[in-house]
């Protein structure tokens, strides 16, 4: 006879789990595990009021009388957030550093006597604490090259500056934006050419753009995510620029299965980013104000609560510094969802399913990432059994992804001793996908002993933290 070895026992006992559809990278998986990351729109439209600048500004317009980006830092950190992406070009064509790809730059302006360089303060500042990324805004009406052939070769070379001399740099942002009139410039971008230079340069970074790779834009500039939200996309036939899906199906995503013209040929995990500003303008201006901290939980729920990434823009003002009204805002947001989500009352629940052989259902009620239930079929249920009886208004789901998105609904059933109950009204679900994290907020507070869950997948849900708290305590 053989005798076993625990671990021997453990591994024979472990089914592999096969993933389903796409998947992230190892880089999407550590982006998506980010959930909140700060956007700083800064250059000259923060000392002219304007939105988009024409490009035609003087360069000494430019001029932060206090910058420093450590204090941004400082800010990112106390809210919570775990990186910044710096408006290094934004649509004026101005260059945060001194390009020589362009006469429009910190370095023409008197800044520092033209010696300044914003996007190497704020590398340093970033480097150690969070990560730091980069917004090249293609557009560009400065440049006079915009428009022909040659300003690819000019965008070519500026992602090279960008990427060879600052850095580590972890997100590259290609805004889709274009405001040439019917009579504008029209620029053929070569995509191929700017993305296989990002590949060479910086194969690790989240590439955004409105169709990915890395990351897509959501569709809307309000900070949600659809009530149903794939990170998989269908990006057949698409640039950045052209053929795009439309803003409704990058809020939703694609589903696995759904007929897509290509039999899903070119479906890619391109989850979503909700980009937001804290202030009406995406530029500081004097007389605009923050939002509140409720209208940031909202933001807060419907956009990493729905299986997207939030990047929050919190723009410097003149003096190059966040204003203390936006960080105090900040600062309370941080305190708010560390109140909400402090207390985990599912933690000493008894949990009931069937499970795939070494993938129990307790798995869910830990916080180690990579330990999941992994259900038998598509249609699943798993109990969760509390000591007595627990009063709770938000519930916490996670599906395992790097396994794939499955799950296409889940309902809710209680108990409260003489059968099951439904939370929601008939066949309603109390939501549709789930995928990195899904909160779903319940109208009232309850008070269940047993909560039973009902998922239906794609595939056999695997989920990996399931809990429960009380927004009122
Ligand atoms: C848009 C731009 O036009 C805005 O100015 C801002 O940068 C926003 C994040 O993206 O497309």
């Amino acid at each position: 006879m053989i005798a076993l070895t625990p671990l021997a026992l453990a591994s024979c006992c472990t089914e592999t789990i096969e993933p389903f559809g796409p998947v992230p990278t190892p880089q999407q998986l550590a982006w998506q595990r980010m959930e909140i990351n700060m956007f700083c729109h800064f250059g000259p439209n923060t000392f002219s009021g304007a939105e988009w600048g024409d490009g035609t500004e003087p360069e000494d317009l430019f001029h932060p009388r206090a910058m420093d980006c450590r204090q941004w830092v400082d800010v990112a950190e106390q809210a919570g957030m775990k990186g910044i992406i710096l408006t290094a070009k934004h649509h004026d064509g101005f260059c945060l550093w001194p390009s020589a790809q362009s006469t429009h730059t910190v370095a023409q302006s008197s800044w520092n006597e033209g010696h300044g360089d914003v996007l190497r303060e704020f590398t340093d500042a970033c480097r150690g604490r969070v990560k730091a990324g980069v917004y090249i805004s293609p557009w560009d009406r400065n440049h006079p090259a915009y428009g022909t052939a040659e300003y690819n070769d000019v965008f070519v070379n500026t992602l090279r500056e960008v990427h060879t001399a600052y850095g580590p740099l972890f997100e590259q942002w290609f805004d889709g934006a274009c405001g040439e009139g019917p009579n504008g410039k029209k620029q053929h971008y070569d995509w191929p050419r700017f993305m296989q230079t990002m590949n060479e340069l910086n194969p690790n970074a989240i590439i955004f753009s409105d169709i990915g790779p890395g990351c897509r834009w959501v569709g809307n500039e309000s900070g949600r995510t659809g009530d149903t939200c794939w990170s998989t996309l269908c990006t057949d036939g698409a640039t950045p620029s052209e053929n795009k899906p439309a803003p409704k199906e990058l809020e939703t995503g694609h589903a696995p299965n759904s007929s897509l013209k290509t039999q899903n040929s070119s479906l890619n995990w391109v989850p979503a980013e909700c980009d937001v500003s804290i202030r009406p303008g995406w530029f500081w201006h004097p007389d605009e104000h923050p939002k509140s901290v409720d209208e940031l939980m909202e933001i807060y729920y419907n956009s990493v609560g729905r299986n997207g990434l939030l990047l929050l823009n919190v723009p410097p003002d003149t003096n190059g510094r966040i204003c203390a009204e936006d960080s105090a805002v900040l600062v309370a947001f941080r305190a708010e969802r560390d109140r909400i989500f402090a207390n985990d009352l599912a933690q000493n629940a008894k949990v009931n399913a069937w499970h795939r052989p070494g993938h129990k259902a307790k798995n869910v009620l830990d916080t180690s990432y990579h330990t999941y239930w992994a259900a038998t079929g598509k249609s699943a249920e798993l109990t969760l059994e509390m000591d007595s009886v627990t009063e709770f208004d938000i519930i916490v789901i996670q599906e395992y992804i790097p396994l794939g998105q499955r799950i296409t609904s889940v309902k809710l059933l209680y108990d409260f001793g003489d059968g099951l109950y439904s939370y929601t009204d008939g066949d309603e679900p109390a939501c549709t996908t789930v995928g990195y994290k899904r909160i779903i907020r319940l109208d009232h507070p309850v008070k269940w002993r047993r909560v039973i869950f009902q998922f239906e997948g794609m595939a056999p849900p695997v989920i990996n933290r399931i809990a429960l708290y009380n927004s009122a305590r």
